[in-house]
């Protein structure tokens, strides 16, 4: 009897339009053409499904990353690579769902997708950083909610630094190392 080669969770975490969804897709096609089976669980697509009804307070937002980490690790467990991309705010929780695949023997990697909030109002593809400025969003991360940075993340990469193919580059090459690949 084989046992089934353990998957892996990679953690995206950073502000709202910092890159976390394009390098999840990214990674998720490049990881996908090595022949391993990937699932991308995205904040703003969980929030339309698994997570429906949840607001941004700090409870909300807790529930829905244990979520996110819950399913991540059910599907690790199966061999699957399981990438999220979820501002997940808070480092408390975040090393709650660390210490949970660590304990199931699940490679747990954490990126730190940084971007400095003027690049990101700058930016503002969504359109809702002007929103959140004007007081017309409440709680919005990095705005008017708190982000807490890892301290120790496994990756981290500097969105407007590097361009997407670069970070890419960076994530696949550790993935690669540590043969999570
Ligand atoms: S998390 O805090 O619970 O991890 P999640 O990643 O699911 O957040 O959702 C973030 C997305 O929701 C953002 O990219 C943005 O499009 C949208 N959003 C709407 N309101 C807020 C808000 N108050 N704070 C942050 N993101 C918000």
């Amino acid at each position: 009897v084989t046992t089934v080669n353990r998957g892996c969770v990679i953690w995206f975490t950073g502000l709202s339009g910092a890159g976390k969804s394009t390098l999840s897709t990214a990674l998720a096609g490049s990881l996908r053409m090595s022949g391993r089976s990937v699932e991308v669980l995205d904040g703003d697509e969980v929030r339309t499904h698994l997570s429906a009804g949840l607001s941004f307070s700090k409870e909300d937002r807790d529930i829905n990353v244990r979520r996110i980490g819950f399913v991540a690790r059910l599907l690790a467990k199966h061999g699957v690579t399981a990438i999220t991309a979820a501002i997940s705010p808070y480092r408390l929780v975040r090393d709650e769902i660390r210490a949970a695949c660590v304990a199931s023997g699940i490679s747990f990697i954490e990126i730190y997708v940084f971007c400095p909030i003027e690049t990101l109002t700058a930016r503002d593809v969504k359109g809702l950083y002007k929103r959140a400025l004007a007081g017309e969003i409440e709680r919005f991360t990095g705005v008017s909610d708190p982000y807490e940075p890892p301290l120790a993340p496994e990756i981290l990469v500097d969105s407007s630094r590097e361009s997407p193919q670069e970070s890419l580059n960076k994530i696949v090459s550790f993935l690669r190392d540590i043969g999570c690949n």
